[in-house]
């Protein structure tokens, strides 16, 4: 998985798809408060923060995931690099607690169609969300 996925970032496969801003703030076109970032994704901290520590981690490659609900076995690799990213920031952050989000399509709420998670704490959580 993890030369496979290699193969695809050095070869820098876009989606049809037309880009996002999340591909010029990857680009550092557009500037954003980078918390963490390796060879697969970037972690950046929310412009419209709803928590005291709200953080965004995407996938450097978009590869398909314009949303989650189009991840694949191909995926499985970033995806959980993703999740070790959040594990990392939570600890970096020294949240108590804390919530990751992934909002698919307009009625979970999605705006950017990038895939990304919201690592969001520094506050207590309620449940139901909205
Ligand atoms: P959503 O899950 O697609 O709704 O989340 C998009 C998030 O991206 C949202 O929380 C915005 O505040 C955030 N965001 C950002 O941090 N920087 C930007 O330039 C843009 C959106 I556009």
């Amino acid at each position: 998985e993890r030369g496979r996925w290699d193969t695809i970032l050095h070869a820098g496969a876009r989606d049809a798809a037309p880009e996002t801003i999340f591909d010029r703030i990857l680009r550092k076109e557009i500037p954003s408060t980078v918390v963490h970032e390796d060879a697969y994704v970037l972690a950046f901290r929310d412009i419209n923060p709803v928590a005291p520590s709200h953080v965004l981690i995407i996938p450097k490659v978009r590869e398909g995931l314009t949303q989650l609900r189009f991840a694949t076995a191909d995926h499985a690799f970033v995806l959980g690099k993703m999740l070790e990213a959040a594990a990392k920031i939570a600890a970096d952050e020294k949240l108590e607690g804390f919530r990751l989000v992934i909002n698919d399509g307009p009625k979970g709420g999605q705006e950017v169609y990038h895939l990304h998670m919201h690592l969001i704490g520094g506050r207590t959580m309620k449940w139901p969300p909205g």
